[in-house]
């Protein structure tokens, strides 16, 4: 069997991490990429340059990733599966009190940069009858405080991954958005800036979604059998499920 090739941003940490261990135990060669090369280089020293090529850029420097891609080893050019996972919230503020450098960082890194690799890929997953596989989350389908850009990006994720789906139609390639809810992964830590006191707080007693769970959920997509697309799919612990609308009365 041919060895086939991933894509996965957001590779030093999380999910993205997570499905590096996946995909290279399943016998995938992954290219991982990141802006912590010093996450990133582990993976290459455990599993061998053969089986991991790590590419350390920024997902908002447009040059860089496309600098990224032009230098790719030969063994990892061919690629099968983009899994569009890097990404992040960041604070809990209420709009109106919001930051806008980090709303915009929100939409550089969830959405612009998600659209330039994909747009950039997409040549070779089409020669390739390939997959993408877009992490957006239950962020861009159900209002919470604080959500405000960050869910915003995400319900453009899942709503690009369907109409991708749609032009894409006759090619063969298959197009996914995962919509996880609460995982325990570094995203609240970046989230709040660094409170560990906080991220821990939120996961407390809650027995969240881990990073390998989604790690697997990715794999079962990437590996099932070609003629079948899963659109969208959500994910949620059991702990978690969806509360009602507020009112506000004079
Ligand atoms: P982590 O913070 O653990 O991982 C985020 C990853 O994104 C890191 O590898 C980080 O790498 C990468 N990243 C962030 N910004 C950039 C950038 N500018 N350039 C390159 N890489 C970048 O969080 P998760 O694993 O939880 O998040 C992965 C995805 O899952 C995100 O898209 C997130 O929105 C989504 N998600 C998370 C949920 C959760 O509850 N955890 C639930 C639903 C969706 P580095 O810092 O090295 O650049
Ligand atoms: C992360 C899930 O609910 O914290 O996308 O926004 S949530």
């Amino acid at each position: 069997m041919t060895t086939k090739t991933a894509w996965i941003t957001g590779a030093s940490s999380g999910f993205g991490a997570a499905a590096v261990e996946r995909f290279v135990a399943g016998g995938w060669r992954v290219i991982a990429s990141g802006r912590r090369m010093e996450r990133l280089q582990p993976l290459v020293a455990r599993h061998g340059a053969g089986r991991v090529h790590a590419a350390a850029f920024d997902v908002r420097d447009e040059a860089a990733m496309r600098a990224a891609h032009a230098a790719l080893p030969s063994a990892f050019a061919d690629i099968d599966l983009l899994v569009n996972n890097a990404g992040l919230a960041l604070g809990t503020a209420p709009a109106q009190q919001a930051s806008l450098e980090q709303w915009k960082q929100m939409i550089d890194t969830n959405v612009t940069a998600l659209v330039s690799l994909t747009h950039l890929l997409l040549p070779q997953l089409i020669a390739r009858r390939g997959a993408i596989v877009n992490i957006s989350s239950i962020a861009g389908s159900y209002a919470y405080r604080g959500g405000n850009v960050y869910g915003g990006t995400k319900a453009f994720v899942t709503q690009f991954s369907q109409n991708l789906r749609t032009d894409l139609h006759g090619t063969g390639v298959r197009v996914t958005s995962i919509e996880p809810g609460m995982a325990e992964t570094e995203f609240t830590l970046v989230r709040t800036g660094g409170d560990q006191a906080a991220s821990d707080q939120l996961y407390a007693g809650a027995q969240p979604i881990t990073a390998t769970d989604i790690a697997d959920t990715i794999w079962w997509i990437a590996n099932l059998p070609p003629h079948l697309n899963i659109n969208r799919i959500e994910v949620m612990p059991v702990s978690q499920s969806a509360a009602g609308l507020q009112v506000h009365r004079n």
